[in-house]
């Protein structure tokens, strides 16, 4: 009788860990942090990209921009899970219809995933010509979501 209540502490602790959500455990980060962290992955983004600019319009070695495109391919593979609910700030750029229309959201990242990854493809294989094909499809994925579900910078 008086190892009752150690079951019911045993059981209830069981259900904390059976009904926990896989990938889901661990520590968390508040709606500012997240915001931060995909404004310094933007920026760099935006570093990272322009960068490329003056070598693909010069025709040269694009071999040296595999990391830079790596860095964007890596970023695009986990862009939609930085912008979950609730992460709308007034210091955030990002348009509500994000989570409007999630799935349209998410369609647009997986266009810049796929270009990314053709120009860090490219950038391997050091095929100037494919790069700078990839590097035009880059420059519209980005504009073509940013058109969308980006607001104009704070005047
Ligand atoms: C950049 C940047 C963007 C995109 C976009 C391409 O370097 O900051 O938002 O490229 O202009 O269309």
């Amino acid at each position: 009788m008086r190892f009752l209540p150690l079951l019911f502490v045993a059981a209830l602790a069981g259900c904390a860990t059976t009904t926990e959500t896989p990938g889901r455990a661990g520590p968390s980060l508040t709606a500012e942090q997240i915001v931060a962290a995909r404004q310094a992955a933007f920026t760099l983004s935006a570093s990272a990209f322009g960068g490329m600019r003056r070598t693909v319009e010069a025709g040269g070695e694009v071999k040296p921009l595999t990391m830079s495109a790596r860095g964007l391919a890596r970023w695009a593979e986990t862009l939609p899970a930085m912008f979950p609910e609730g992460t709308q700030l007034p210091a955030s750029r990002a348009r509500p219809e994000i989570w409007q229309n999630r799935a349209d959201f998410e369609t647009n990242a997986s266009t810049f995933q796929a270009a990314t990854a053709t120009l860090l493809q490219a950038a391997e294989a050091g095929d100037a010509a494919a790069f700078k094909t990839a590097y035009g499809a880059v420059g519209t994925a980005c504009g073509a979501c940013h058109k969308s579900y980006r607001a104009e910078p704070p005047r």
